[in-house]
């Protein structure tokens, strides 16, 4: 008889053995075999209201200024907030994600084939997650990248310093003069709930909604004793919010250039994304991580390896935590 064959009736007689005396979390106040003692505590409808509400708005209130903004709640994005808020927990992070479930296109690792490839040395991430892997020599695999952005998100929405707006798009910057020669700083966002900005032509009416960055007095002027705020920009191919809006701040001064993504070109993307993310000149308070950063430097993308994405995001937060410890 072959193995499998005996481990299935094993485990055959296991479950026959457990029928009769099934356990689970509720077994101690169900009582009868069909349930119909069962019933929940009561609630009122308004309760749930404000159970709600409350929270999201106290969110609101005290994310209304920010110490750091991320943009986009991809595999970079996330990496960055789990760096971040883990070694600052005095930070307030924000992050805010167009889409209503977390973790951008790492849920199918960028193709539809499930596993989730890491170049090596990015798979250190992995092992400080948790997160198991096959070892497959100069690269690893996760089983399922749902793995992945599963159990990045559960921590990242652990920390208490951190709030995740999900629905909810950042449609423009914050801006403010800070310099003679007509020098820009960025100060902040504008959000909207998703729904509302897919829609503006219908809604035009609808206003959009501010978090700022921290560091200014309420005459909206520099409030030099506190740390300047910053926003991370991790919104992915062809950068729809960060990319383009670096380019329209360094479009006012016409010594800087940008440029556009490359083709594919997965051994030389990875390192090079990585080696580009973080500061740009010419763009005060913001930083980049993950693929936008091919759109913004002028790299090659990769296609569905996840290396550059992990570690674009770690290497942009130590940037990020610099800044706060200077
Ligand atoms: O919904 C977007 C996604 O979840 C979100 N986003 C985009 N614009 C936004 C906006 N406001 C709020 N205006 C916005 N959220 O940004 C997230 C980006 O996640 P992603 O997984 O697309 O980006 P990433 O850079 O973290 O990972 C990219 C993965 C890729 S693309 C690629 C290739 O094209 O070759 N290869 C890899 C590994």
């Amino acid at each position: 008889m072959s193995t499998t064959a005996t481990n299935t009736q094993t485990e055959a007689a296991q479950l026959q053995l457990n029928a009769g005396t099934i356990r689970h979390a509720l077994s101690d106040v169900v009582k009868t075999d069909d349930w119909s003692d069962f019933k929940f505590t009561p609630i009122r409808e308004s309760t749930v209201s404000r159970a709600m509400t409350s929270r999201y708005f106290k969110d609101l209130d005290k994310h209304a200024v920010s110490d750091v903004i991320i943009v986009g709640a991809g595999s970079s994005g996330l990496s960055a907030a789990y760096v971040i808020a883990k070694n600052r927990p005095d930070l307030i992070v924000t992050i805010i994600e167009a889409n209503n479930c977390p973790a951008g296109g790492s849920w199918l690792a960028g193709a539809l084939m499930s596993a989730m490839i890491v170049r090596k040395p990015g798979h250190l991430f992995l092992e400080e997650l948790e997160i198991p892997f096959e070892d497959e020599g100069d690269y690893v695999v996760v089983k399922h990248a749902a793995l992945f952005a599963s159990t990045v998100t559960a921590k990242v929405l652990q920390f208490p310093n951190v709030k995740f707006f999900n629905a909810t798009a950042v449609e423009d910057l914050v801006t403010r003069p800070a310099g003679p020669n007509g020098e820009i700083t960025v100060a902040g966002v504008v959000t909207n709930w998703t729904l509302v900005s897919q829609a503006h032509d219908l809604q035009s009416c609808m206003d959009p909604n501010v978090i700022e960055l921290a560091g200014y007095k309420n005459d909206g002027t520099r409030d030099v004793s506190k740390k300047h705020g910053v926003i991370l920009s991790t919104t992915g191919h062809d950068g729809p919010f960060g990319a383009f809006s670096a380019k329209r701040i360094v479009s006012i001064d016409k010594n800087s250039q940008l440029k556009g993504m490359k083709g594919l070109d997965m051994n030389n993307a990875e390192a090079d994304v990585v080696k580009n993310s973080g500061k740009y000149k010419g763009v005060e308070s913001m930083y980049f991580a993950g693929m936008e950063v091919a759109e913004l430097a002028g790299c090659n993308r990769m296609g569905p390896t996840f290396g550059a994405m992990l570690v674009s995001g770690i290497k942009a937060a130590e940037e990020i935590l610099k800044h706060f410890a200077e």
